[in-house]
This record gives structure tokens, sequence and C-alpha cells, in this order.
């Protein structure tokens, strides 16, 4: 592809930080709090802002329901739009409240699904107020013995409880359905695979599409095919982009699986259409700095984007035609072997930007800056609090 048109497709890729990864987070066993970090929805989507003034292709930041509630949505929406970025997906929390020991919307009492229920009814009019068209909804939902529940009925009520949400969606708002194979449920999740997420989807309507999150498979699924068989039957709305070692680590994504990353944006690069998906991240920063980390995350996804699109397309094609498999896949690695990071730098200058954003935001004083604000904030893990 000539370089003008992959500079014009990279110029394009917008990627959605998550607000939760600017703030401190850890692990069951400790939270590290880190000098400067985010303490409230406000300073986060400061945050936010900065990391989209320094890398130029971050115009969203997502909110998760109740951790980023405010009293006044129409402040927020200003705080935000002053700040040059917008809100973007809304996703509600059905797994933070006491009486979601069994579930949400697959839970066995009525009651709490439909406490569930009002919830996403809640989300969607936040979105609504805060003009985003995107309600993303994980479930933790799920079983930890065999026997434990009846796993028919949880489907049903599964089906039963999205149904009744995408009834609540106003006709421009769109509903992904994230799945994971494990945690917190550890024998059966109620969403746990692509194709149930497709199913429902399929079941539901238009707007609904399934959210592929990169943490959330068993070791060794071909995460791309999933990707090629979703944008095929176009059910695919989304990603929420990490990376991991051995579980859902949530880590910086291509920071263990770079070329893994890049076939996936492989698949997106020659779908004929990928407009309207929604390129998000969806980390947690246990050790290191939230705000260069959360930048390293937004160049490594468009490193692996630019080496997609310098994948030579019609030498591809005619290996395998001809059944050149080894061609076929050095033509291939030619593209991710390529260092694109003077094109990105390039593309970068011609927004008047740093051409590396992590060092712009390192060599910028904005972290002295946060540490002189904002102090250091005690942070507990689940065990502490008790
Ligand atoms: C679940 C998940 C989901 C979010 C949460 C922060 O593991 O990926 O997308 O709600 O992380
Ligand atoms: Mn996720």
């Amino acid at each position: 592809m000539r370089e003008d048109v992959v500079l014009e497709k990279l110029a394009v890729l917008a990627i959605e930080t998550p607000s939760w990864g600017y703030g401190n987070s850890g692990t069951r066993f400790h939270v590290y709090p880190w000098p400067g970090a985010a303490r409230t929805v406000w300073e986060r989507i400061d945050d936010a802002a900065l990391v989209h003034r320094l890398t130029g292709c971050c115009p969203s930041v997502a909110l998760h329901i109740p951790w980023d509630r405010v009293e006044d949505w129409t402040a927020l929406r200003t705080h935000t739009e002053e700040r040059g970025i917008r809100i973007g997906a809304i996703n509600p929390n059905l797994f933070g409240e006491d009486e979601y020991r069994l579930g949400s919307l697959c839970h066995p009492e009525a009651r709490v699904r439909e406490r569930a229920l009002d919830h996403c009814r809640e989300c969607i009019e936040i979105a609504q107020a805060l003009g985003s068209t995107l309600v993303s909804l994980w479930l933790a939902d799920g079983t930890n013995y065999p026997g434990q529940d009846d796993l028919r009925d949880r489907h049903a009520r599964l089906v039963s409880g999205l149904e009744q949400v995408y009834e609540l969606l106003p006709p421009d708002m769109r509903l992904l359905v994230e799945y994971k194979f494990f945690e917190p449920s550890f024998y059966s999740m109620d969403l746990p695979d692509w194709g149930t997420a497709a199913l429902l989807c399929r079941r539901l309507g238009p707007q609904a599409q399934v959210l592929v999150d990169t943490g959330h498979h068993p070791q060794g699924t071909n995460i791309a095919q999933i990707v090629a068989r979703l944008l095929y039957e176009g059910l695919l709305g989304g990603f929420h982009f990490n990376d991991r070692k051995y579980a859902d680590d949530d880590l910086i994504a291509g920071s263990m699986h770079p070329f893994e990353l890049f076939t996936i944006m492989h698949e997106i690069a020659r779908a004929p259409k990928s407009e309207g998906l929604a390129f998000m991240i969806d980390q947690s920063y246990n050790v290191e700095g939230k705000i260069d980390a959360m930048i390293q995350s937004v160049v490594n996804i468009q490193t692996a984007y630019a080496k997609a699109l310098l994948i030579d397309g019609t030498r591809l094609a005619d290996a395998q035609a001809e059944g050149d498999v080894l061609e076929a896949h050095r033509v291939l690695v030619a593209a991710f072997e390529t260092d694109v990071r003077p094109l990105l730098a390039r593309l970068r200058e011609s927004l008047g930007l740093e051409p590396d954003p992590v060092a712009a935001f390192r060599a910028g004083g904005f972290a002295e800056q946060r540490i002189r604000e904002r102090g250091t904030v005690q942070a507990e893990s689940a065990y502490e609090r008790t």
C-alpha cells in the first residue's frame, strides 16, 4: 500500500482509553499507590485528555459506572469536551454489589435480575446525557461448582435479560457484548466465548455486536481467526486491547504477543468495512506509571496497525493462490519486521506532535506536576479492606 494511503488510514485510527486505567489499581495481593495517580473521575479525564494531546489519536475515554459516577453529568460532559475529548463507551458494573454473588442478569432470583436491569437502564440514560452511543457490557456471571445452578436456566435468564436491555436502547445506541472464558467464576461463565456472544447478538438484533477483549481467551486461542469470523458475519463491534502471559493480566497491549496483535490488525486492515469498530484499551497498571504505560499501549496498537497496512496484499494473495505456504507467511513477516517508527513519527509531526509521545510525556514534566498537585493516594487491596 502506498505510504500516503497508509498515513491516511493511520490518521483516522482512533483508540479509546479506559478511565479505570488512570487510577491506582492492583491485584488481590496489594495495590501499590503511584505518586500523582488520578484520584477522581475528573482527574482520570484530565489524564485521558493529556494522552490525546500527546498521541493525537485518543479522542474518547470510556467510563465505568459506578466507579465514575458524579452528581452532575452535564458538568462532567463539559469538563471532558473543554479538554478536547469526548465520553466514549459506558460500562455498567454488574459485579460490584454484594447481591451479585450468584450473578446479575443470570441470578436465580428475579429481584436481583431486576436490579441488574435497572442498572443497565440507568447506564443507557447516562450515555444519552453524556452524548455517548455505546454501552459496553461484561458480565462476571457464572458458577464455581458443577451443580451449583442449572446451566440451561442460566442461559435462558441471560437471553431474557439481554433482550430486555436491548429493548431499552435508543435507535442510535449500540450494545457491545463482552465474553470471558473464566474469572471471577471458576467453573462456568455465562458468557464464556465468542460463539455464545455471537449467537446472542444475532438473536438481539443489529444494534448488538461482539466485543473481543484480547485477554479473555484460553491459552493458544487464535484470536485473529475469531476476529476474521466476526467481521465476516458483521458481528464485530470492537476490542478491549491488552496483553497477557498467563490469564487476564491486563498488561500493555503488544508487550507479550506483538505478532498476535499484528495478525489481529491484519484482519482489520483487510476488512472491507472497519468503520464504526470501537478500538478500546482495557488495562490496569499495577507496578508502572499509568499515563506513559497507556501511551505505550497506544503506540503499540498504532505500530501493529501500521505494519499490517504495509502487508503486500497482491504478493500475499498470489502466494496463497499458488499454495506457496512459506512465501505467503514470509510476506506477512516482511511487513511485521518493518520498522514503522519513522512512519509514525512523520504522522505525529504532520499533526504538530512530538515524534515519540512516551518521551514527550517523560520530558514534559507532566508526572512531576501531577505529584505536586495530587500527592500520593494511599490505596488498599481487597485483603486490606477488611
Ligand atoms: C473484565 C473486564 C471488563 C471490565 C473490566 C474492567 O475482565 O475486561 O471489560 O469491565 O475488565
Ligand atoms: Mn475488558
